[in-house]
């Protein structure tokens, strides 16, 4: 079926970013923008595909999920910053060459610092559902750029809600909301219902956005749902967090690359869940009838040490002989336990999630063996060199 609106790709040049069949920007025309509309009303479009945007498409999750919504048939658009160098890794294999026919796969280039980028986008896009992921996500790292993390993580959020309120589009908003708000939590497990404490500007500036989401559904009525995920991992983890830090220093320690892992705070523990079966979540937020904030979670803890166990046991490794702890990975503030209940999820999404912690760990293991293999066998950069030849 034909969408609404066709989007004219940029031409592939240098300066949009693209390489061979990368960077695919569908910039739509002005006669292609959407009709203003109010949030309020019903719009008599013609059938057609639902559309998506997504913030943070980039990253772990966002790949996750444009995959998850093109197995829907959805159109997926998301946004990446502008970067000298390549940043679409994670969304390469999605990316196809803008001269076929039923292309379903857009990037934009857009920054959640950049109002009016965002604005002119969910214009031109007109999303049937927006989901927001984008952010600074690195809680350490939010102690280091505490101002950086507000602007991005807490007023993206702000700037992304002001667009759909400017635009008039009617949209249905996903807010990335997360665990770190709970902080040093006042109650085990944590529920949709249990006070907020946040321990880090991480924490600080998602409890904003979190309050900004709920203003949005209440004061202005629109279709805006925060998901308060708890840790979620897989072999696409951004390499700082500390399961995929684990699991690629296993990989190396295993081939002789490296001898030691240095590590912050083994105490800390963690509800560790596997992303895509996360997104599934997400989605699932927002086909409900009324919006509502929901929890994600696994409702099974283990703290940082069971999973560096787990890690180097899972290919013969004692991890007493590789690991130490320097305490510049330590954070001025630390959450020490985190454990959700999931159950109003499970009761009206009907998500429940089905890796338990051993399995991801295994998942993440085996995938970064495979991975360092793949790249020391050559496999790798054969890949990439036949895809630039393209
Ligand atoms: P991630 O891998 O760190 O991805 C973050 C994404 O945000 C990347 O695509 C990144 O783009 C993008 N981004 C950063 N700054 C931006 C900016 N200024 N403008 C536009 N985009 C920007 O995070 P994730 O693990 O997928 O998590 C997704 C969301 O869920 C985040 O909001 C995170 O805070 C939240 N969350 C995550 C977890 C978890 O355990 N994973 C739990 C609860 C909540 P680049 O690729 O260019 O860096
Ligand atoms: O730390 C300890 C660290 O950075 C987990 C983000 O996705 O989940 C994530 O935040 C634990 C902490 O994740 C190192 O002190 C020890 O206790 O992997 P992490 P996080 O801070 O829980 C939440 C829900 C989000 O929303 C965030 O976006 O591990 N730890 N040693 C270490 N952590 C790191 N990164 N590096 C270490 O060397």
């Amino acid at each position: 079926m034909l969408p609404m609106f066709t989007f004219t790709p940029l031409k592939m040049t240098e300066e949009t970013g693209a390489h061979g069949r990368i960077g695919i920007c569908g910039a739509a025309s002005n006669s292609d923008r959407a009709p203003q509309r109010s949030n309020k009303m019903t719009v008599a479009f013609p059938a057609r595909r639902k559309r998506a945007f997504i913030t943070g498409i980039t990253g772990q999750d966002g790949s996750y999920l444009a995959e998850l919504l093109l197995s829907k048939n959805y159109e997926v658009h998301g946004i990446k910053r502008r970067s000298s160098s390549f940043n679409t890794e994670r969304v390469d294999h999605l990316i196809s060459d803008w001269h076929e026919r039923d292309v379903s796969f857009f990037l934009h280039f857009g920054d959640l610092s950049d109002a009016s980028s965002l604005s002119k986008l969910l214009y031109r896009v007109a999303p049937d559902e927006i989901y927001h992921l984008g952010a600074q996500s690195h809680v350490r790292v939010s102690f280091d750029i505490p101002e950086y993390t507000g602007d991005i993580t807490a007023l993206g959020t702000t700037r992304l809600l002001d667009a759909i309120r400017e635009t008039g589009i009617p949209t249905r908003f996903y807010n990335a909301a997360s665990s770190e708000m709970f902080g040093q939590a006042y109650e085990c497990p944590q529920t949709e219902l249990t006070p907020f404490r946040p321990r880090s500007p991480y924490g600080c500036a998602k409890l904003y956005s979190y309050w900004m989401t709920v203003n949005a559904r209440e004061g202005y009525g629109l279709y805006a749902v925060n998901g308060i995920l708890f840790n979620h991992e897989s072999p696409r983890r951004g390499e700082i967090f500390v399961s995929r830090k684990i699991t690629r220093a296993v990989a190396r320690i295993l081939h002789g690359l490296q001898e030691k892992l240095y590590l912050g705070n083994l105490d800390g523990e963690r509800d560790w869940g596997y992303a895509p079966e996360f997104v599934e979540g997400i989605w699932r937020m927002l086909q409900q009838d009324e919006p509502e904030d929901f929890l994600l979670a696994t409702g099974e803890t283990h703290s940082v040490r069971e999973f560096v166990e787990r890690a180097f046991s899972e290919v013969g490794l004692d991890w007493r002989r590789h690991v130490e702890v320097d305490p510049q990975y330590y954070r001025p503030t630390e959450i020490d336990r985190l454990e959700g209940d999931y159950s109003k999820a499970r009761k009206k999404l009907g998500w429940t999630p089905s890796t338990r912690f051993r399995d991801l760990v295994k998942i993440m293991v085996e995938a970064d063996v495979q991975l360092l293999e793949d790249k020391l066998s050559g496999q790798i950069e054969r890949r990439m060199a036949m895809r630039g030849s393209e």
